[in-house]
C-alpha cells in the first residue's frame, strides 16, 4: 500500500512539472508573436519640416511612412494655394538637382499624398534627397518651399 502511494505521488510531481514547463513555453512563444506583430504593424514614419523659399510664406511638413514595400509621402503646407507641383529631388535644398527623382502628387491647396511603390524609407532618408514645391503648374521654375529628407543615423 505504501509503495503504491509513493508511486502515485511521484507521478503527480512529474505531471505537475511537465504542465508548468509547457505553460512557460506557451507564454514565451506568445510573447515573441506579439512583438513580431507590433513590428509588422507599426510602420516606420518620419516627419520633416518644409521651409518657405523665395518669400512664399508656404511652410509645413512632409511625413514619410513605410507601408509594406511602399512609402507614403504626405505633404501639408500652410498657405498653399491652387495646384503646385511637388517632387523628390536629389540633392539638398541649397543645391538641388533640377531634374525630379520621384514625382509627387501635385499639391492642391497645400495638401498632397503620394504612394511610392517598391520604395524603402531608409533610401529616401539617407541624406541624398529633398522635397520641393513649385509655385504653380505654369511657374514650375519658381520654388516656394523645400525640405531635406535627411535622418541622421
Ligand atoms: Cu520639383
Amino acid at each position: 500500500m505504501k509503495q503504491i502511494l509513493g508511486a502515485g505521488l511521484a507521478l503527480v510531481v512529474v505531471w505537475c512539472t511537465g504542465a508548468l514547463a509547457s505553460a512557460d513555453d506557451k507564454m514565451s512563444s506568445m510573447g515573441s508573436m506579439k512583438m513580431g506583430g507590433m513590428k509588422m504593424m507599426g510602420g516606420m514614419s518620419h516627419t520633416f519640416k518644409i521651409k518657405a523659399q523665395n518669400g512664399s510664406g508656404e511652410s509645413g511638413t512632409a511625413t514619410l511612412t513605410q507601408k509594406g514595400s511602399s512609402v507614403v509621402v504626405k505633404l501639408a503646407l500652410i498657405d498653399g494655394t491652387g495646384m503646385q507641383p511637388a517632387h523628390i529631388h536629389k540633392g539638398t535644398c541649397a543645391k538641388l538637382d533640377p531634374k525630379p527623382a520621384y514625382p509627387l502628387m501635385t499639391v492642391s491647396d497645400g495638401k498632397s499624398t503620394t504612394t511610392l511603390h517598391d520604395m524603402k524609407l531608409s533610401t529616401l532618408t539617407a541624406g541624398g534627397f529633398a522635397i520641393n514645391v513649385h509655385k504653380s503648374t505654369t511657374d514650375i521654375k519658381d520654388y516656394v518651399a523645400c525640405g531635406s529628407l535627411y535622418v541622421p543615423h
